[in-house]
């Protein structure tokens, strides 16, 4: 009796590891905005390449660019995920902000003025934070990386005061944060993909944008007119590297430790990366004749001035706590 019982149980953990393995898809799908020519999409790269190689092949992922598992509406990327259609991503706290508010804290304006800025905030208690608040709404999120301080560019002129931007139509996307600071500064910002910005860009329907250089230099955003950069550094957007938390339950915990694993060191690699090519990146915008504008502090000071009514506007719906413990790791950051 003892021995079939002994033989049942192992026929029975012989039978829960093979379903609990056909759980594992053969390949999962990994959304991006941004594809390999990016820094964000070699993020994704890194990911894909760390995990296959640390999981023997057992675990395949198959990144998808240009927000196409959502239609390009990369607003709908977390919806997506929250809701298993989409496994994984690297996606942008930007894009995930309607559905995570806490997201909004990296898009108060003037709120991170170096890349110091940006870790003490990741790195610390108020990132934990924000990690707590994409968790709660049902993606795991593992890691951090960057896509970039996001500068100013437009067709018109130069803008080195609040007063320049009177009037400019400027191209945002996300969250309605950013209409405030647009509007607060003057002008009248549009909200649209990715998809749709350089082709109104092109025509000129609307006369300006805000991304990083990276973003700038390889997307070649000076071919469709942007003549004027300005580096205000008005806030930076992190990536995230999350999967879905349906997706993520059904992963044992040694394998859920060599997916959060690869991500970390994939956003290092990344985050490293993109923050030592910019110099040579600034050079090659400046090679193709664009005019870039470096803000003195002073001038800086009147942008950050001019959009202080955002605070009031939107720390309420960040989270007050967040937004103070966010702003106590930048004071006391390492230098
Ligand atoms: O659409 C943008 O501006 C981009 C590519 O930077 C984001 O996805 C936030």
């Amino acid at each position: 009796m003892l021995k079939r019982c002994t033989l049942l149980a192992a026929a029975a953990s012989l039978l829960f590891s093979a379903v609990s393995h056909a759980q594992y898809k053969d390949e999962y799908t990994v959304s991006t905005v941004l594809p390999s020519a990016f820094p964000w999409g070699q993020a994704a790269d890194k990911w894909v390449e760390l995990v296959k190689e640390r999981s023997d092949g057992r675990i395949n992922m198959k990144i998808y660019s240009n927000s196409q598992l959502v239609s390009g509406d990369q607003t709908k990327e977390f919806s997506a995920m929250r809701s298993g259609l989409i496994d994984m991503a690297v996606g942008s706290t930007i894009n995930w902000s309607p559905q995570v508010p806490e997201l909004n804290l990296f898009s108060l304006p003037f709120l991170m003025p170096d890349y110091a800025a940006i870790d003490a905030i990741t790195q610390g208690e108020a990132g934990e934070a924000v990690f707590a608040a994409i968790k709660k709404r049902g993606v795991t999120p593992l890691a951090w990386g960057e896509n970039g301080f996001r500068e100013l560019s437009n067709s018109k002129q130069t803008i080195d005061e609040p007063a320049d931007l009177d009037g400019l139509k400027i191209r945002v996307v996300g969250s309605p944060l950013f209409q405030d600071t647009f509007t607060a500064l003057g002008a009248n910002p549009t909200q649209m993909s990715w998809a749709d910005a350089k082709p109104a860009l092109t025509t000129g329907a609307v006369d300006g944008q805000e991304n990083p250089l990276s973003v700038f230099d390889v997307a070649r955003i000076d071919q469709v007119g942007q003549k004027y950069l300005t580096r205000w550094h008005y806030m930076a957007d992190p990536l995230v590297f999350a999967i879905s938390n349906r997706v993520w339950d059904q992963f044992n915990p040694e394998d859920q430790a060599l997916l959060k694993q690869a991500a970390i060191d994939a956003g290092q690699w990344e985050i490293e990366k993109s923050r030592s090519e910019i110099e040579d990146t600034l050079a090659a915008i400046k090679d193709r004749g664009v005019e870039v504008t470096e803000l003195t502090d002073e001038q800086r000071a009147a942008f950050k001035e001019a959009t202080q009514s955002v605070y009031d506007q939107w720390a309420p719906r960040i989270g007050e706590d967040l937004v103070k413990q966010a702003q106590d790791a930048v004071a006391n950051r390492a230098q």
